[in-house]
């Protein structure tokens, strides 16, 4: 849409370089703007920093768009409470000296009135480096809110688009953005952009916050890191970190499938989910169809209980759903009993990659998660069930891996527990430096005062929450090493809390948990924390979705575990070592240390 408000500032005086609001300071007009007058395209023009501000970054001939957005409604989002807003859609684009490419920013600011001196940097899910949809968060807290395209070639392009250059040829540009540096330029070049667009002056603190969930997390980790000075704290929900085994994992079920030879009808796996949830909803003290104790759950549940069960699935329809729109097939309507190879086969996914060797090699998601990973596909002409290799984790292996311009593996012949291992051996070796995103040594961000709100659903079925639970205790062994459990945790807590989320699936509610809480506001936790010091020693969140839509519920901090009691009526967060144990891996297939 062309932008159609007319510039307050006279040409003349556009010319002197007189800002918008140096103008109506001395044509004493001391009253907050409206977003009109400030969202326009000579203002936006204004504020784009000027060329040099940040070496390798050239906005000479920077495109800006502008247009102002009003009565915008969200409601019923993971990330942000229900709101009404307006905002200043903004997209300027900036290339790098020395070279002619291209990356494209879009920053939604709010207008002066609820702008409350804050910047939020957004990221992505998936193999995307931005989600639009994450944007009203910031919005609505009064922060301007920022999304990069990563140089990709357009925000709906995603890094696996770009990601070999061809067959056999990495784009190490697309991996460094992608990896990193594309949120560092954002955040440097979006909050300066916001100073002057607002303008802040020197003395006008900009509050610089992260949010982002997924390959989002990653994200935020990445920046936490590297860029120490540049954020006073980050929501890092159930992050995509340690990548080159968190990519191969999902490719674990499936050979898992082909090892153990038994191909199941998706419905039993679906229903032996569904008995681990109702055998393991009570260990917390609250039935309430949430297992909010999955390591109870690990300790107590026994698969071959479900053995003999009988299941019932409703036939499906083709639907179009998946990436590239790939339609999810058909299945038939499937009715039988729950067999010991079936609950072999959870037992074993559930437990986690070990090789040949018996050493373990990565973990699973917790006891209750959905089992999607392991999928399976009814082949309608052979009237079988056959392998589904794992979208996220083949186009891994043939990209990142195998550098091939191909969307999935196509089979897994001789794939074996040993290939896994070696494949997140050879990505994490590979890609370090970029995506592993482990630097366990948080000293200058906390030496500078940052903070952060991390939370990981515990039935999360996409990233294993004892992936967060495993960097958290690795920051905590590389800071504190000096110091006991006990002190070294507290001292970890003063800047750094992981939540799990009771019930809650990858980075969202769960159909199969509804009851689940969800930290919708954590945002705001996270800014009361940093600019009103108050510490969320336990984490606000929210029942989304069932018949307490709407309550509210407190999550416990890492390694604090919630126990009901009263007949679920009031909560505890306690320390339990047993269940702490169950967390803790050996990774013992690698001789170098995971962080
Ligand atoms: C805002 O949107 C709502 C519904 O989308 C509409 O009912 C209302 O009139 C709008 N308000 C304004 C000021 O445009
Ligand atoms: C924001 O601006 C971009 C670029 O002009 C445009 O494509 C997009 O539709 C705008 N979004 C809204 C909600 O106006
Ligand atoms: C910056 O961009 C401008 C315009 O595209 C170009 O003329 C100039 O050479 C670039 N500067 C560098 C150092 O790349
Ligand atoms: C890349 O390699 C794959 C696998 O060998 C092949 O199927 C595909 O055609 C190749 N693509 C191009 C553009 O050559
Ligand atoms: C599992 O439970 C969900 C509801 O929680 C239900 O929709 C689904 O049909 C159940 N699946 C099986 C196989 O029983
Ligand atoms: C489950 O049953 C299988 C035989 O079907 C047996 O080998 C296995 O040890 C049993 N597991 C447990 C935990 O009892
Ligand atoms: C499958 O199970 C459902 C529910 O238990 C039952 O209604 C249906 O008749 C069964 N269908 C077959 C073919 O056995
Ligand atoms: C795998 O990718 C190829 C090439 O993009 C495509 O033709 C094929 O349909 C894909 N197969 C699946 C199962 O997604
Ligand atoms: C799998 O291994 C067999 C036996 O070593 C070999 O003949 C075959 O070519 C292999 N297949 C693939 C796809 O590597
Ligand atoms: C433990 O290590 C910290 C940071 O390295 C240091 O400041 C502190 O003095 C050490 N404490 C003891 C008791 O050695
Ligand atoms: C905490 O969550 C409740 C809903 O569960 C919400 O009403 C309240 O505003 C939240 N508190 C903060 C500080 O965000
Ligand atoms: C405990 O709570 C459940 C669910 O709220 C209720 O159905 C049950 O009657 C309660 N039991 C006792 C002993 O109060
Ligand atoms: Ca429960």
């Amino acid at each position: 849409m062309a932008p159609t408000h007319t510039s307050l500032i006279s040409p003349a005086l556009e010319m002197l370089n007189i800002s918008i609001f140096g103008l109506l300071a001395t044509a004493s007009m001391a009253r907050a703007l409206t977003l009109d007058e400030v969202c326009t395209l000579a203002h936006v023009k204004d504020s784009v920093p000027i060329q040099g501000f940040l070496p390798g970054l050239n906005t000479t001939d920077s495109i800006v768009t502008a247009n102002p957005v009003y009565n915008v409604s969200v409601s019923d989002e993971p990330y942000y409470p229900d709101a009404t807003f307006e905002y200043c859609n903004v997209t300027m684009t900036y290339s790098h000296s020395g070279k002619s490419d291209n990356v494209l920013l879009n920053f939604w600011l709010p207008s002066p009135e609820n702008f409350k001196n804050r910047w939020v940097s957004t990221g992505g899910f998936g193999f995307a480096i931005n989600v639009e949809s994450t944007l009203p968060g910031g919005v609505i807290y009064g922060a301007a809110t920022g999304r990069t395209d990563g140089g990709f070639g357009g925000f709906d392009t995603s890094f696996d688009d770009v990601f070999p250059l061809v067959n056999g040829t990495s784009n190490q540009d697309a991996l460094f953005m992608f990896g990193y540096q594309a949120h560092h330029e954002m955040s440097s070049l979006g909050k300066a952009f916001t100073k002057t667009f607002y303008g802040l002056t020197d003395e006008n603190k900009l509050y610089a916050y992260y949010q982002g969930c997924s390959e989002g997390g990653r994200e935020g980790f990445s920046q936490v890191q590297r860029f120490p000075e540049e954020w006073d704290g980050a929501v890092i929900g159930a992050p995509a970190i340690r990548y080159g085994h968190q990519q191969v994992n999902h490719l674990f079920p499936q050979v898992a499938q082909q090892t153990l030879n038994y191909i199941p009808p998706y419905c039993e796996l679906e229903k032996i989910v569904n008995l681990t949830i109702a055998a393991c909803d009570h260990l917390d003290g609250k039935k309430d169809g949430v297992v909010s104790r999955t390591d109870l759950c690990k300790l107590r549940f026994d698969f071959n209980s479900t053995i003999g069960q009988s299941y019932h699935c409703s036939a499906t329809s083709a639907v179009n759903q998946r990436k590239r729109q790939m339609p999810s097939p058909a299945t038939p309507a499937q009715n039988g009993t729950v067999t010991a190879e079936g609950a072999a086969l959870a037992s074993t996914i559930y437990n986690g990659l070990h090789d040949s060797d018996g050493r373990r090699a990565y973990f699973w998601y917790q006891l209750g998660s959905e089992m999607s990973d392991a999928e399976t596909q009814y082949d309608f002409t052979s009237a079988k069930w056959k392998i589904d290799i794992s979208e996220l984790g083949g186009e891994w292996v043939t990209r990142g891996l195998q550098l091939l311009e191909l969307d999935n593996l196509s089979s897994l012949e001789n794939i074996t527990y040993d290939t896994l291992r070696d494949w997140m051996l050879e990505g994490w070796q590979r890609y370090d430096d970029v995506l592993q995103t482990t630097w366990s040594d948080l000293s200058p961000f906390e030496g500078a005062g940052g903070k952060i709100i991390s939370y990981h659903g515990e039935s999360d079925n996409s990233i294993p929450p004892a992936s967060s639970v495993r960097f958290h205790e690795s920051v905590r062994s590389t800071m504190y090493s000096n110091l006991s459990f006990q002190k070294s945790t507290s001292a970890l807590n003063d800047w750094y809390r992981l939540f799990l989320v009771p019930g809650a699936s990858h980075c969202n509610t769960n159909s199969l948990q509804p009851n689940a809480p969800f930290p919708q506001t954590s945002l705001g936790s996270l800014i009361d924390w940093v600019e009103h010091q108050e510490v969320p020693i336990t984490l606000n969140s929210t029942i989304l979705s069932g018949d307490n839509k709407g309550a509210h519920q407190e999550l416990c901090a890492w390694p604090l575990r919630p126990l009901w009691k009263d007949n679920g009526t009031s909560m505890d967060c306690v320390f339990d070592q047993e269940s702490f144990d169950t967390w803790i891996y050996d990774l013992d297939a690698y001789a170098l240390p995971v962080y």
